[in-house]
């Protein structure tokens, strides 16, 4: 299968993010693109490809779009206000306080657009978001035109980014925006399908009361696993989107012996909801050696999980999310695409 990479993805790099109290070196580098690149070329996957240009009409279909407007000016104006560093928020409208109000200071707009501290700004960001938004475009351009599969390499992630927030490394939620893009294009049905260790709270929000776009998420049980405030078994949909969301929530310490289960279902209800294609959100950090996370997938169960999506027989655009056991990224992530065209 083809591979869509942007360098642009590399100024977007020396960020900073608080850990137990303590501001430490952001474990969503550029080096993690790095890695799956190299793997993809050291398997031979397929040609690697730049992204086409793409305007950020689609981005503004599923994002409000002032909240798409404001991504740019972020960095431009967090320097013009004397700043220097990390552009990061502090104060957010949470219960109790106003949210209706967009404040007019950079560092209140930033948290006014986000749910946690963890999408910092630093002076590539901007292009590396939309790079990152053309990579998906394009891959997905290449699945509409017929190609059964394809890998867009995106970097920053997205399925944190919810209509007009960003959060937990995510700015554009490149995932929903290709589901949506496909719906655009004439798809009747999508199902994204979340194997990221982290639930998809942007992708579930984006969606949650609609029919035409199923959401599948596979995670860490939010009761103790970021981001801590969706991602429970009972969120189902609502309104016409009632049974179209699903959630599996498991555990610290699952095996591959019981996520696999999950996938399996999780696949079940997919076939059943019959899509004309499938986005899989990406992410490998369920690896038992992944230093933020706390699954024990082995490398040589990726391949596995790529070979069980192959089995729907459905065109499939795989959008990277997560993973930061960096030294075997690659080899996890190109183990499932591996997989998925082994059959
Ligand atoms: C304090 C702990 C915050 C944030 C974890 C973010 C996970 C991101 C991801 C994505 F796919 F989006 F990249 N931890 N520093 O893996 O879900
Ligand atoms: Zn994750």
């Amino acid at each position: 299968m083809k591979t869509i990479y942007s360098p642009l993805h590399a100024g977007h790099g020396g960020t900073m993010e608080l850990v137990a109290g303590a501001l430490v070196p952001g474990f969503e580098k550029p080096s993690r693109a790095e890695y799956i690149r190299q793997r993809v070329e050291d398997v031979k996957l397929g040609p690697i490809l730049g992204p086409e240009a793409h305007d950020l009409a689609a981005a503004k279909r599923i994002h409000r779009a002032d909240y798409i407007d404001f991504l740019p000016t972020v960095y431009p104006a967090w320097e013009a206000s004397g700043r220097s560093g990390s552009a990061l928020p502090f104060t957010w409208p949470t219960r109790g306080l106003r949210g209706d109000v967009v404040p007019e200071t950079i560092e209140a707009k930033l948290g006014y657009y986000s749910f946690d501290a963890g999408a910092p700004f630093v002076k590539g960001t901007w292009e590396a978001i939309k790079s990152s938004h053309e990579v998906a475009m394009t891959a997905a351009r290449l699945v509409k035109d017929g190609e059964p599969a394809a890998f867009a390499l995106c970097r920053p992630p997205g399925h944190h980014a919810g209509d007009a927030f960003m959060g937990g490394y995510c700015y554009i939620n490149n995932a929903a925006v290709v589901a949506q893009w496909f719906r655009d294009q004439g798809a009747a049905r999508v199902s994204i399908l979340d194997v990221d260790y982290h639930h998809g709270n942007g992708t579930q929000q984006m969606f949650y009361s609609r029919g035409d776009v199923q959401v599948l998420n596979l995670h860490g049980d939010p009761m103790n696993e970021y981001p801590f405030f969706l991602g429970h078994a009972d969120e189902k949909g609502e309104g016409e989107g009632e049974g179209f969301n699903l959630n599996y929530p498991m555990p610290a310490g699952t095996s591959f012996e019981v996520w696999s289960d999950a996938l399996d279902n999780a696949c079940r209800k997919l076939a059943d909801f019959a899509p004309d294609v499938v986005v899989v959100s990406l992410g490998v950090d369920t690896f038992e050696k992944d230093p933020i996370s706390q699954f024990k997938l082995k490398s040589s169960d990726y391949p596995l999980i790529g070979r069980r999506i192959a089995k729907l027989g459905l065109p499939t655009l795989f959008v990277m999310e997560g993973g930061y056991a960096v030294e075997e990224i690659g080899i996890n992530a190109v183990g499932v695409l591996t997989g998925f065209e082994d059959k």
